[in-house]
């Protein structure tokens, strides 16, 4: 290879950054080159193994096959035993101001410089092959390549855990994984086993109120809050500690797909969220996130109605708001998926000065865990040499040899105090950068126990509940009538039941009614199963406080953004015959507001319009689904229209768009297609008058409407209320 030809001669058109530049060197791009085994002689045949005879037995002497087979049979490493499906990207982060009164961690507090981040966003319970749709919390997870070490923020969309204290963990993930005897169901919660777990564990009431709410079906990696669910602490140079909550705010807002629509793109495209992120980067359509922080004076730490130490509570942002602090952007997509997506080892440990932990029991075993786990998943210590999780700054330490080592270290002493090396690598003072832990007064005793402090475990479940639309409250009842109807155990729905009354009644109600069954009056100190050995119940009894605060406007998606629609699908239905100037004018319109247009046509290849004019088609009816798209335009032109009427595949198309709430928009001169649909009948008589953007449904000769309100609608993402005024069939 010619020395000074760039190793990545594909390379995207994508942004540098420090981080994607030191991987440059670990590159390597077969474009030209000539076919070697892994020691670099070159091969003359690599399709037929070498043989005694044409017709005779393989010879053992054949290294090349040896070589070949050996290092196919060895491909594959344990999956994660959470998370274990992921998808990532690389990209940058920048805080918008010197954040340096409360850290010292020097990323946030320089706002010229510019870290790379490298973010894998994944799901929990399913397989690495299973689908991404399924209703599960989502990882959210971002590697800081600070010039003072890489910070992890090991986050979820979702601000609160399960669980309280990490001894549980291993048995939250045996209940929600696929049952032991048969490995059903995959990916999904909706079984025996989490349901018999979870209703037992009266702690997790609230995080179940966030999966069974949309929040665990998003539209898309890029529309998601992350949270880093425990409280950190900041510490600035003075050593003065605060406390504080991670949030990531994406600038798209926050959406998610109906249920009935998210188990159909499971099959469609049980690569959604994936592809949409690959392809809104590959765009240049860059997903945006700010870096939000709430912050507690240490002196302000029990002023609240819960424990700030206790991950199943979040800090409504009524009572400490959230400042955004700086951006991320996802900027380039991985060169390699298992070196980089599959490779790469978050750990909530790895924090740099300036960021420090508190005692959360939950945040104290996870950060046992998370090396633990990269020891088998990677194979061995050295996993820190892998490219993707290098820092970009040098590494010095007398840690030597294991598995793998890539490393030459030179000289003779690999220990400290060493005399010889004059103590090289040598300790940092604070005030040159070394961490140093906040000094944390502790005078305690041993003991196996929780504080009382930790023992209200409805108050937020319910103030999440009463933060919901209707629409919302609607979807997190569906939500667990199924989840609990797919439960074989009646005991287990109903001790469900007598959980969710602790938390609304009408809620309870509501389930009960779908499920078939009376809520038994389990008394309060009952619930909690989680006992030790010689515990008393009341030692561990639940307790059910009204909480001051009845509602958070933050904890609704209806009052997310909905003035964009950048990068939504937008699906243009059309045959032969097909009005091309309205179908362009809507096309460009949607384009230059950033949406993505795709023409779908009965057949591929081109279409033929009206005036002549051959248009390229991107899906057919065939290749194409409703549910991968936010919303659906039919323009005019008698001959499409008649096609597209007679298509049963179209009036399917629209069917499904208009019972997942999405917008719809048709010339006049196309009202005969969607009369051929079940809800024609249904139409507001006034569709035309200004109803669109309560209905989501226009049908108009006005261009303009056709370009700007539709825009409009289909930036308030869904219409819900079509579910509430309206039957919607499956
Ligand atoms: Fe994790 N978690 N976790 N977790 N977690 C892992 O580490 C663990 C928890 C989270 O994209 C594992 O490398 C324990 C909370 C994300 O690579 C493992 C406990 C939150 C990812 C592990 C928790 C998370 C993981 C599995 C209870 C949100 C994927 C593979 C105390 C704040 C990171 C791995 C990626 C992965 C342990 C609870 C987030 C086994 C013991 C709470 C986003 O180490």
């Amino acid at each position: 290879m010619d020395k000074k030809a760039p190793k990545r001669k594909n390379k995207p058109a994508q942004p540098e950054n420090d981080k994607t530049a030191k991987l440059e060197s670990f590159v390597a791009d077969s474009t030209g080159e000539f076919l070697t085994t892994n020691h670099g002689v070159r091969i003359n045949d690599d399709q037929n193994s070498l043989k005694a005879g044409e017709r005779g037995a393989t010879l053992l002497e054949d290294f090349i096959l040896r070589e070949k087979i050996t290092h196919f049979d060895h491909e594959r490493i344990p999956e994660r035993v959470v998370h274990a499906r992921g998808s990532a990207a690389h990209g940058v982060f920048k805080v918008y101001e010197d954040m340096s009164k409360l850290t010292r961690a020097a990323f946030l507090c320089d706002p010229g410089a510019e870290t790379p981040v490298f973010v894998r966003f994944s799901t929990v319970a399913g397989s690495r092959g299973s689908t991404d749709l399924a209703r599960d919390v989502r990882g959210f997870a971002v590697k800081f390549y600070t010039q003072e070490g890489n910070f992890d923020l090991v986050g979820n969309n979702m601000p609160v855990f399960f669980i309280q204290d990490t001894v549980k963990f291993p048995d939250l993930v045996h209940a929600v994984k696929p049952e032991p005897d048969n490995e059903m169901p995959q990916a999904a919660s909706a079984h025996d086993t989490f349901w018999d777990f979870i209703s037992q564990m009266p702690e997790s009431s609230h995080m179940i109120m966030w999966l069974m709410s949309d929040r665990a079906i998003p539209r898309s990696y890029r529309m998601m809050e992350g949270f880093g669910v425990h409280t950190f602490r900041f510490v600035n140079a003075n050593g003065e500690a605060s406390f504080v909550k991670f949030h990531w705010k994406p600038l798209l807002g926050v959406h998610s797909v109906a249920w009935d629509e998210a188990q159909n793109i499971s099959g469609k495209d049980p690569d959604f969220h994936r592809r949409d992120l690959w392809d809104a980067i590959e765009a240049g359509a860059f997903p945006e996130w700010e870096l939000g922080v709430q912050i507690v004076p240490e002196a302000d730490e029990f002023k609240f109605e819960f424990d700030l130490l206790d991950p199943t509570k979040l800090i409504p942002e009524e009572l400490v708001p959230v400042q955004r602090i700086g951006k991320m952007t996802l900027n380039r997509n991985p060169d390699n998926f298992f070196a980089e997506t599959e490779q790469v080892a978050f750990h909530v440990g790895h924090v740099v000065p300036g960021i420090d932990f508190t005692n959360d029991p939950l945040l104290q075993g996870r950060l046992f865990s998370y090396t633990d786990t990269q020891l088998i998943r990677l194979g061995g210590p050295n996993f820190h040499e892998i490219p993707i999780n290098r820092p970009v700054i040098p590494v010095h330490n007398n840690q030597r040899d294991g598995h793998m080592r890539q490393t030459i270290n030179r000289g003779k002493t690999s220990y400290g105090p060493n005399g010889i090396a004059a103590n090289d690598p040598r300790q940092v003072p604070a005030a040159q950068g070394g961490f140093v832990s906040h000094n944390e007064a502790i005078d305690a005793r041993k003991i196996r126990a929780r504080s009382r402090s930790f023992f209200d475990h409805f108050s937020q479940a319910r103030l999440f509940l009463n933060s919901q639309s209707n629409a919302e409250k609607n979807h997190i009842i569906d939500a667990f009538s199924f989840e609990l109807g797919k439960v074989k155990a009646i005991p287990v729905r109903e001790r469900m039941l007598a959980v969710l009354i602790q938390i609304d009644k009408d809620l309870a109600g509501a389930v009960a009614q779908a499920l078939g069954l009376k809520i038994p009056k389990i008394p309060l100190a009952d619930l909690n199963n989680s006992l030790p050995a010689d515990g008393k119940r009341k030692d561990y009894a639940s307790v059910n406080p009204k909480g001051s605060l009845v509602k958070s406007i933050a904890l609704s998606m209806a009052t997310t953004i909905k003035d964009t629609v950048k990068s939504r699908k937008i699906a243009i239905l059309a045959a032969d015959g097909v009005n091309e100037q309205t179908l362009s004018k809507v096309k460009d319109f949607l384009v230059a507001q950033g949406a993505v247009v795709h023409i779908i046509a009965p057949r591929l290849g081109e279409i033929i319009s009206a005036g002549g004019k051959n248009i390229v088609v991107d899906e057919s009816l065939l290749t194409a689904a409703s549910v991968l798209y936010d919303a659906v335009y039919v323009p005019g032109g008698t001959n499409s229209v008649n096609a597209l009427s007679g298509e049963a595949n179209a009036i399917h198309f629209l069917n499904e768009a208009f019972k997942h709430c999405k917008a719809i928009a048709a010339d006049k001169q196309a009202l005969q297609v969607l009369e051929s649909t079940y809800f024609a009948k249904k139409l507001p008589a006034e569709y035309a008058n200004g109803t669109a953007l309560r209905e989501g449904i226009l049908i108009t000769e006005d261009i303009k409407a056709l370009t700007k309100t539709f825009v409009e609608m289909i930036a308030l993402h869904r219409f819900w209320d079509r579910e509430i005024q309206r039957k919607i069939p499956a």
